[in-house]
């Protein structure tokens, strides 16, 4: 398997995440992407490519402009307010205020935020476009003919929504990944998450729609990030309605109940007949994750993979999340090994 990757994603560094209250070094750091890219290397999964250049009208085609706008400029204008610490908001347009986009940089922030654990600072923008850069060149390949493709995203991007960023992420990647598919001919795509995190993100660019069939396996919003979406009620709007599914499973699962769910959501997509699947591969499921409370052991990732390449589609892994970070790399690689042994 061809695996898309560039050392650009270092220019996400970030210095600090806002968790239980201290200001602590962020789970999501370069090092991630760097024992990913050795493990691929190790166990020579395939030859590694640094994305082509699509631009900026397929991010476009996802987000709102007025958001990318703001990523652009938000840490320019954040230091020239003066302001020491990396930016991140303090205030929101909370229930009866108005959504209305404010001038200043802290209204700003808090308008395109749904979390403040996630900064902007130097480099932030640069690393997310060519994150997205990642995944369009993964799906460039699956368009030409590739039964897999692995897009060493980072930063990752299953919680960035038509207009706003947090939990790490800034740009979509899966989602830029799929209207990319449909825009170059394909008529349905499906969308299978396995991060630990429910994809509120991508769940919410493509909720009334029918072309992408969005499916999620997670931590219980009731107990898990992001808290606010991904309750097992919501299955899509208008004519996208029945083309979401999410899978809420509780604190503690084991592999067990977790492939339980993976099969049904196997089987919806299968029915579908899409196109092209897009996998968000996040490996906190793992069960030291130190942000997360499902219990899957290494091999496991390995079964799931293949359980993923029985589906017959053609396959693009998009990275999410991870952050037992001396694990991930033989997490992440046992999917796409485990996809290949049984394709
Ligand atoms: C990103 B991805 C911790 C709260 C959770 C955000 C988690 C983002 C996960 N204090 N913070 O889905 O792996
Ligand atoms: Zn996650």
């Amino acid at each position: 398997m061809e695996t898309i990757f560039t050392e650009k994603h270092k220019l996400r560094n970030s210095k600090t995440e806002l968790h239980g209250g201290q200001l602590v070094e962020p789970f999501e750091r370069p090092s991630r992407a760097q024992y990913i890219i050795d493990r691929v290397r190790t166990v020579d999964l395939g030859s590694i490519s640094e994305p082509d250049d699509f631009g900026m009208a397929p991010i476009l085609a996802i987000h709102d402009a007025g958001f990318i706008d703001f990523l652009q400029v938000a840490w320019t204008d954040w230091q020239a307010e003066g302001f020491k610490g990396e930016a991140m908001p303090t205030v929101w347009p909370a229930r009866r205020m108005a959504m209305r986009v404010p001038t200043h940089i802290e209204g700003r922030l808090g308008y395109y935020a749904l979390a403040c654990e996630t900064t902007i600072s130097d480099g932030t923008w640069e690393a997310a476009y060519a994150s997205a850069q990642v995944a369009l060149t993964g799906a460039e390949r699956i368009h030409n003919g590739a039964r897999a493709a692995f897009a060493l995203c980072r930063p990752p991007g299953h919680h960035a929504a038509i207009d706003m960023y947090g939990g790490y992420c800034f740009v979509n990647n899966a989602a830029v990944a799929a209207q990319h598919l449909l825009d170059k001919g394909a008529k349905r795509i499906a969308i299978l998450d396995v991060d630990f995190h429910h994809g509120n993100g991508t769940q919410d660019i493509f909720d009334a729609r029918d072309d992408v069939l969005f499916i999620s396996l997670h931590g219980d919003p009731m107990d898990a990030f992001p808290h606010f979406l991904g309750h097992g009620d919501e299955t899509g709007s208008g004519k996208g309605d029945g083309f979401t599914i999410n899978y809420p499973l509780p604190p503690n699962t084991d592999f067990a109940t977790w492939r339980a769910a993976l099969a049904k959501a196997l089987k919806r997509i299968t029915d579908y007949a899409p196109d092209a699947l897009i996998i968000s591969l996040g490996v906190d499921t793992f069960e030291t994750d130190p942000i997360s409370f499902f219990k899957l052991k290494s091999d496991d990732f390995t079964t799931y993979g293949a359980d993923i390449a029985h589906a017959n589609l053609p396959t693009l892994f998009v990275m999410e999340g991870g952050y037992d970070i001396a694990e991930i790399g033989i997490n992440t690689v046992n999917v796409l090994q485990g996809f290949e042994a049984a394709k």
